[in-house]
């Protein structure tokens, strides 16, 4: 008999999404009509990209379409259908001034005859989705910005700001379940699809990173052109003695899940591969470094609190080391001293 998740009295069995940002977005600043119609309307495509994820091997969604994007990366098949999903979701709900997308050079305007609302949505709309076809986890990551100008289509300003100006953050996690994570800054909480009934229901109440795991993500192939002082990092975790174990998908939405709700760090260095890092500052580190500060933990660059950056330019990359707190610190202190 699995031990249930231990709910907040407040919240008994059953809690759907619709009814927790009810009830928790009551006196909550950004309670207006519109955030809470952004957020289901992601849900939907939540709802739908899952589905199809699902049956992408039968739906003949497997691999990719033979185009590139902006990155260089060779786009999937299920790539253009999330991005596209996620986009039609939001856009004609009044509830979006613009989005950014992995997928999109430009910033995405809201089209006519849709008016265009005060949030900002950023999205990684499919991350990981080279691993598709091996049926590993894969995920949607998304940050959400109130709007600075006053109306109308936003402007490049809406966007390139610091990543403490967010008002929300989430994923979605498409794996053995499909699992929402959001935070509105009230802490972080886990939904958990029942697709036989399509709604979410509040299956992690409040997560909190274990601190004590001594768990490490990585892609090691790299290590050889890393920081010399990182390098001594990963090898001191190789003592016996120190107690750490290893855990990489090679999707970062598979691994910051699994560390969020098990404990442990996540780090992509700067390597001969990729200089600046790999992942992306607005819709990969900013929308993780606001979940995982909120669960307890940390995310730096490797110089300062990814939170603390102010975005340059739409699809900047960035090293990003994240988890738990003690190990984040640590890193930091060995490539700041
Ligand atoms: P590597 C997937 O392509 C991705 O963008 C992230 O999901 C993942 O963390 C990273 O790349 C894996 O990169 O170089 O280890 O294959």
């Amino acid at each position: 008999m699995l031990t249930p998740v231990a709910l907040h009295p407040q919240f008994e069995e059953g809690t759907t999404l619709d009814r927790f940002l009810l009830e928790t977005l009551r006196d909550h600043p950004e309670a207006t009509g519109q955030f809470v119609t952004l957020i289901n309307q992601v849900t939907l495509a939540a709802k739908l990209v899952s589905a199809r994820v699902n049956r992408a091997g039968l739906a003949g969604m497997f691999g990719a379409t033979g185009t590139m994007n902006i990155q260089g990366e060779y786009v999937q098949k299920m790539d253009v259908y999330a991005n596209e999903t996620f986009k039609r979701a939001l856009e004609h709900a009044g509830v979006v001034c613009m989005i950014v997308s992995e997928e999109e050079e430009e910033i995405i305007g809201i089209p006519a005859p849709f008016t265009p609302g005060n949030y900002v949505f950023a999205m990684d709309p499919l991350d990981g989705s080279s691993n598709i076809d091996t049926n590993a986890s894969i995920g949607t990551i998304f940050a959400v910005f109130r709007r600075k100008s006053a109306s109308g289509q936003g402007e490049p300003g809406d966007v390139l700001r610091s990543g403490r100006e967010m008002v929300a953050a989430g994923y979605v996690v498409y794996g053995a379940g499909t699992v929402l994570v959001l935070s509105t800054g009230q802490g972080v909480h886990g939904f958990t699809l029942d697709p036989s009934v399509g709604e979410f229901f509040l299956s992690h109440h409040d997560i909190r990173l274990s601190p004590e795991t001594r768990s490490y993500s990585c892609n090691e192939a790299y290590s050889g052109s890393w920081d010399t002082r990182l390098q001594g990092w990963l090898s001191a975790t190789k003592d016996p003695a120190a107690g750490w174990s290893a855990r990489y998908i090679g999707s970062l939405v598979g691994d910051f899940h699994r560390n969020l709700v098990k404990g442990g760090v996540f780090l992509y260095p700067p390597s001969r591969k990729s200089p600046s890092g790999k992942l992306r500052l607005l819709y990969e580190a900013f929308p993780l470094a606001f979940l995982v500060e909120q669960a307890g933990g940390s995310a730096t660059d490797g110089r300062v609190n990814i939170l603390d950056r102010t975005l340059g330019s739409l699809h900047e990359r960035t090293p990003l080391y994240i988890g738990n707190r003690d190990a984040v610190e640590e890193i930091t202190r060995l490539l700041t001293t």
